[in-house]
């Protein structure tokens, strides 16, 4: 028997719909930065390198207008600081007014704008310098903050100080899989406490200069974490026990140490030993959730495929996405209610998605993922928005262009870099027009995706 229909699952008035990119990834020709040192030697596992990327520095305009044609309201994109300052204090105006013209083209086309201000990526002059160890760094941060929100700040809604900033730490200085490569344990502590107070520095920057957002609105600012759903592998008995404080150690080392630093105001062990930060506690009026996956922990050595999978075993019968990331839609649910409960601020889904070189099973794990936000909201989430990874397929960082996470087509080595939306992307305008996902909806798109997993109570008919 065919499941039975749903009701729409509506969302909240005024919801932001639209998609997240970061600029390296998609901006194409970050010259002066580390990234780009690091794909000119080779070590991008595919063999690309960012080169043009999507072109988005001189594409912005198509691109908005397809967004605004896809029913889309708003967008988060990133601010590159190697473009900015290219050189040791010598600051690039004519970047400045670039994002600026960007910005201003992406409010003409009615989206609202999250913008982050450092995602992973160092200028190459500061990289050399020690990047985030460098005694200099926190300064030339806030002097970059203050800059871009002097340009810009005017056009945004929210501020993402840092994204997901356990992954510098845990990539860059641990697993040695992202730039600097370093296994160097006492290195990630230092690396983690000058980017709490990055956090915090340009939490106070932002909301010193008070920029007013387009209708008079203040700025909210926070930052954006990559949540995982962690639990135990075994679904019960002693293993799973066992498991247990193996999968509260995962959660703390991915994002729990960093939550509670920011909470308390002091870094947070592993990493530190309670060191108060000045201007930390409390500095986010709003979380960024990043959320792909659900991690297992399992009594095994751990395994180093990429970096967000690191150790992670998979139970029988779960779906990978081509990343080899669990899809496990309730863990969105559950790491929703986790921060509502530690953090108690309004909520924004800053990233979700899935890397599908087809494009069935994003269609699928969308659908999925946003009746699990919708059963958030309905159990008391105060979820604001929800921006999708990502607009074009773009550059993957060390998995190059290989992994596809866009809801339109680009092909790297297309001359045109053409634009081709897929059903996915129909998928995310019906839901964004509709302000709702409904079961017609599903039916075209996503047939099926909706019934492994539970809904908000009392929502399917008939069940
Ligand atoms: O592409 C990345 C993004 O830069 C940060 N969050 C995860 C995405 C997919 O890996």
């Amino acid at each position: 028997m065919p499941p039975a229909p749903f009701r729409p699952l509506r969302f909240p008035s005024d919801f932001w719909w639209g998609t997240a990119s970061a600029g390296h990834q998609v901006e194409g020709g970050n010259l002066h930065s580390n990234w780009w040192a690091f794909e000119q030697q080779g070590l991008v596992n595919d063999g690309s390198r960012s080169g043009r990327a999507c072109d988005y520095w001189n594409r912005y305009p198509e691109d908005h207008s397809l967004m605004r044609a896809l029913g889309l309201n708003s967008l988060r994109l990133g601010v590159e600081w190697a473009r900015i300052e290219p050189a040791e204090g010598r600051v690039d105006a004519s970047a400045l007014s670039h994002y600026r013209s960007l910005l201003e083209d992406a409010r003409a086309n009615g989206l609202r704008v999250c913008l982050t201000l450092h995602h992973w990526v160092l200028p190459l002059w500061l990289a050399e310098r020690g990047g985030w160890e460098w005694g200099g760094a926190l300064g030339a941060w806030e002097a970059h903050v203050r800059r871009v929100v002097g340009a810009v700040g005017d056009l945004v809604d929210l501020f993402v100080t840092l994204n997901e900033p356990m992954v510098p730490v845990l990539a860059g200085y641990l697993a040695a899989y992202h730039p600097p490569c370093r296994r160097a344990p006492l290195a990630a502590a230092r690396v983690f406490e000058a980017l709490l107070r990055a956090h915090a520095i340009a939490y106070r920057v932002v909301h010193a200069e008070r920029p007013r957002g387009p209708g008079g609105t203040t700025a909210l600012v926070g930052f954006a974490s990559a949540y995982q759903h962690v639990e135990p592998y075994h679904e019960g008995g002693l293993l799973r026990l066992a498991e247990a404080p193996i999968a509260r150690l995962v959660a703390r080392g991915s994002f729990g140490a960093w939550d509670r630093s920011v909470l308390t105001g002091r870094v947070a062990a592993p990493f530190g030993l309670g060191r108060r930060i000045p201007g930390l506690a409390g500095s986010a009026d709003f979380v960024g959730v990043n959320y792909y996956m659900r991690w297992s922990a399992k009594l095994a050595l751990p395994r180093f495929s990429n970096v967000k999978s690191a150790g992670s075993a998979c139970p029988p019968g779960t779906e990978l996405t081509e990343m080899g990331w669990q899809v496990y839609p309730p863990g969105l649910f559950h790491v929703l209610d986790l921060v509502r409960r530690n953090f108690g601020k309004p909520i924004w889904i800053t990233e979700n998605g899935c890397a599908d070189s087809g494009d069935e099973k994003r269609r699928r794990y969308l659908a999925a993922h946003l009746a699990q936000v919708h059963r958030a909201i309905a159990a008391g989430c105060d979820v604001r928005g929800f921006l999708h990874w990502t607009f074009t397929d773009n550059f993957e960082w060390r998995e190059g262009f290989e992994k596809r996470f866009g809801i339109i087509a680009m092909d790297p080595n297309d001359p045109e870099l053409r634009r081709t939306p897929k059903q996915s992307a129909f998928l995310l305008r019906d839901v964004a027009r509709a302000n709702a996902l409904d079961a017609d909806a599903v039916a075209r798109h996503a047939p099926g995706a909706l019934d492994p997993w539970p809904l908000a109570p009392g929502l399917r008919i008939g069940a």
